[in-house]
């Protein structure tokens, strides 16, 4: 409840919600100033860059203040339908410049800081991003919650506010070392904490029958544990339009402090353990990617952010009164992946324990509250749990989900009679190897709609990974294709590219990325094309200037840029990048062919590999030692250099990206569930070398095959050569170039003559390569030989590279909200 305002509420300012302070280079001076002192404590004179920071940060703040609050008391007494983004990631990337560019006052505080004698530059280096997501599942939840705002649909982002990120990568003689990503040491100006709303989250314990007062018997969960979940609020402001919505990230704090007893007999140690133990849960993100970890604190940290967000959905956001069959006319829960899918049984336990509902009401109201989002083709990243961790975790929530499986199999047999491979192979429960929950069967059958991120995916997911569930639900499935905000992956990231396209066709296009088809016309305008030049070498310059401070990496403006940036993962397939390398190399010192005659290229990667992924930190060892041995070679002139600068993430994506010439997109076919790097390049004028996989397929339908450089086998090609057998050793025998430039790795050349350094990685390839990197080789060096050759032809690449932006509006994650309001949501947009 607010405070009471008594005789305040008659002083003028008391009168208006918030107050913005003006949008003057004087009113923002003022206000900046008033934080350093009464904020920071500190004087401009004695301030530091971090003081400077926080201070800036939180006058921004002040500026957004007025719209969040006009936002949250306009969604309350609307009540209109709204989305709940339930993901254990965002990938959120520095949020300084975004909320600038939302209000619209980069210039004023740009001018009002030089006032002060500070550089805004300096400012924004400082802001440590927030890496609460591994890769492009996180990322894409942050572009999405940027869409939904820019576009004013109703959203709240609930998720998990880990105290520690992705891992921060260090390369120690080119391995992969990780340390912990501190990013709250110097201060977290965006977040609001509200510990006064703090929700019970409870776990273990047992389930009894008891009768209520109507004389109906009741299942009853008697926990044995609780941790408090402490809501800290991040604004999510939308372009220039006068929105705020909110991410709500939960964060773990015991329910008692410390045993003051035990801690004054000595031993504190014990004191803390309850605490210690507690606090784990929103400690750290799990740095797996496309390989959930069957871990418990893994279940511990998905419980506790959905049943704290539904809870908090329910009691905080409804009014008092709300009839709860009228839930789904007021949300959908989108589960982002299967991290959130135990919110399913939460939502069913909460409705029919705690608020008194029948099952089959409680069911019917679930099923349209609910919708999934798939992230994957692989079957071994697909998620399940134990049934035995599940029960000691969350034994109530195990028997619904048993009275779900019973009442779902009950309706196959109906259908399809007792054919029992099939209730098999649909039972959400898995009996081998071991007794488990299979999350995506769960979220299929609780799911309003289910869908994929790309075209090639959605039918993939119907077609191969959920086929029994796409006949028994006709219309369930549908494909909404990813997409990426270009707010941040083009206004934000390449002021540059954005003012010449203004220049071209006018404002407007940032909220409307379709317009960026007027640009087709410009591809043909000699001067235009020469302008466009000047951004991209001017983009190289920038991004030599990060990495020469950052690692001491050169990057020449007159070499092709060739860009290789996600995460690490066999079936990506950075070692097919890398065998491409060492063959051109392996062609330069046999003499095969003159230095002088190579395109001079650098070549770009950034990568994380999960820290218990061997054969992918093997990968990342050999892709430095190349790089050490190429760049050192005076044989080749300088025209090949490999750099791999460590901890790829927003921050230097937003740099690299806009650099870039030729954008690395080589998944083994139907892997690749869409990706999203790949549109982000293509948006920003790099051409794409890729397979037929994933979003690629619709990046090169769009921008057109003569602007793409497609090549290795198509999906249904990778699924025939499996069948058929596949002898990756008989490609090595079969190709001479490959030969050469797997025995180039093999002989120690990379490795100071150690022939036993990379044979893992060498062995890898030759007896097992699961992903086909060798069968996809030549085609792969012999499409790099069509950039070769295209990348001499200066006026028809740049030409290529301009239909290339021209062309990907459609990539616009405003796009993707579009279709997800359309085809699942069903939200209409509010003011
Ligand atoms: C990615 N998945 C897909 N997973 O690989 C990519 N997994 O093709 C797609 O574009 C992107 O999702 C967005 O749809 C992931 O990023 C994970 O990060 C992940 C994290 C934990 C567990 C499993």
């Amino acid at each position: 409840t607010p405070a009471s305002t008594g005789l305040v509420a008659t002083h003028p300012l008391a009168l208006a919600t918030v107050n913005s302070p003006p949008a003057s280079v004087d009113g923002f001076v003022r206000e900046f100033l008033r934080e350093l002192n009464f904020g920071q404590g500190v004087s401009l004179q004695g301030s530091t860059v971090n003081d400077q920071y926080l201070a800036l940060a939180r006058t921004v703040r002040h500026y957004l203040m007025a719209r969040w609050s006009e936002t949250l008391r306009r969604q309350r007494e609307t009540q209109a339908k709204g989305v709940a983004y339930l993901s254990a990631e965002y990938l959120l990337g520095r949020q300084l410049g975004n909320a600038l560019l939302a209000t619209d006052l980069t210039d004023i505080v740009g001018e009002g800081l030089a006032q002060c004698g500070i550089d805004l530059a300096d400012l924004r280096a400082q802001e440590v991003e927030p890496g609460l997501g591994n890769g492009g599942l996180g990322r894409l939840a942050a572009c999405f919650i940027d869409s939904l705002a820019t576009m004013s649909v109703p959203c709240i982002g609930y998720g998990i506010r880990y105290e520690y990120g992705i891992f921060r990568q260090t390369f120690v003689e080119g391995r992969q070392v990780e340390q912990p990503d501190s990013w709250l040491a110097l201060g977290a100006p965006w977040e609001f904490p509200h510990p006064e709303n703090a929700r019970l989250i409870s776990f273990g314990g047992s389930v009894e029958t008891t009768t209520d007062e109507a004389g109906v018997e009741r299942r009853r969960w008697i926990p044995a544990w609780d941790v408090n979940a402490v809501p800290y609020n991040y604004m999510v402001p939308g372009y220039q339009n006068g929105r705020v919505n909110t991410l709500r990230l939960w964060r773990a704090q015991a329910t008692d402090a410390f045993d003051l007893k035990i801690f004054n007999s000595g031993d504190y140690e014990e004191a803390v353990r309850a605490q210690t133990f507690a606090e784990n849960i929103s400690k750290v993100l799990y740095p797996e990617d496309s390989t959930p970890q069957g871990k418990e604190l893994r279940l511990q940290q998905q419980y506790f952010f959905v049943a704290a967000s539904i809870g908090d959905f329910l009691d905080q956001q409804l009014p008092e009164d709300f009839d709860l069959t009228k839930l789904p006319e007021r949300i959908i829960f989108q589960l982002n992946d299967t991290h959130p899918v135990i919110g399913v049984p939460e939502l069913m336990r909460v409705l029919v324990d705690e608020r008194g509902l029948e099952w089959d009401a409680a069911w019917a109201i679930t099923q349209k509250c609910f919708a999934y989002t798939c992230h994957t083709l692989l079957p071994e990243a697909l998620e399940v749990w134990s049934v035995d961790l599940l029960g000691k975790l969350l034994p109530r929530h195990l028997e619904i989900i048993y009275r779900i499986n019973d009442d779902f199999l009950a309706e196959v047999r109906e259908r399809f009679g007792d054919d029992e491979l099939r209730i098999r192979r649909m039972s959400i429960i898995a009996e081998h190897p071991e007794r488990s929950v299979r999350m995506a069967y769960l979220a299929t059958v609780a799911g309003s709609k289910v869908n994929g991120v790309a075209a090639l995916h959605s039918q993939l997911l119907r077609d191969k990974v959920l086929p029994d569930f796409d006949e028994f639900y006709p219309g369930k499935f549908t494909n909404v294709t990813n997409g990426i905000t270009p707010r941040r992956f083009l206004r934000l990231a390449n002021p540059a590219l954005s003012e010449l396209i203004t220049d071209a066709i006018g404002v407007g296009w940032l909220t409307d990325l379709e317009r960026l088809r007027g640009l087709e016309s410009y591809a043909e305008d000699e001067e235009f094309r020469e302008r466009f030049r000047d951004v991209k070498a001017a983009n190289k310059r920038r991004l030599d200037a990060v990495l020469r401070e950052r690692d001491g990496f050169t990057v020449h403006d007159d070499h092709l840029l060739d860009v290789m940036v996600k995460r690490l993962h066999e079936y990506k397939r950075q070692s097919l990048k890398l065998l491409h390398i060492v063959t051109t190399y392996d062609r330069i010192i046999s003499g095969e062919v003159a230095a002088a005659d190579v395109t001079p290229r650098t070549f770009i990667f950034g990568a994380k590999a999960a820290p218990g992924y061997k054969m992918a930190k093997e990968i990342i060892h050999l892709i430095n030692a190349v790089g050490s041995v190429v760049n050192a070679d005076p044989r080749v002139e300088d025209r090949l250099k490999v750099i791999f600068p460590p901890n790829y993430n927003v921050t230097l994506a937003e740099k690299v990206i806009p650099a870039a010439d030729l954008s690395e997109q080589i998944s083994l076919a139907g892997k690749e569930a869409s990706g999203t790097g790949n549109m982000k390049f293509a948006l920003n004028g790099a051409l794409t070398i890729g397979t037929d996989d994933g979003a690629n397929v619709e990046i090169r339908e769009l921008v057109g095959n003569d602007n793409f450089f497609l090549f290795g086998m198509l999906e249904p090609q990778v699924e025939e050569l499996q069948t058929r057998g596949y002898v990756p050793s008989s490609f090595y025998e079969a190709d001479a170039g490959l030969r050469r430039a797997i025995d180039l790795i093999s002989s120690g050349a990379f490795s100071g003559g150690d022939r036993s350094v990379f044979e893992p990685v060498v062995s890898n390839l030759l007896y097992e390569d699961r992903f086909m990197v060798l069968a996809d080789y030549a085609a792969y060096i012999e499409a790099q030989a069509r950039v070769d050759a295209a990348y001499s032809d200066v006026e028809g690449w740049t030409r290529s590279a301009i239909l290339n932006v021209a062309r990907s509006g459609f990539f616009s994650s405003d796009r993707s909200m579009r279709d997800y309001i359309e085809r699942i949501w069903g939200t209409p947009p509010s003011i």
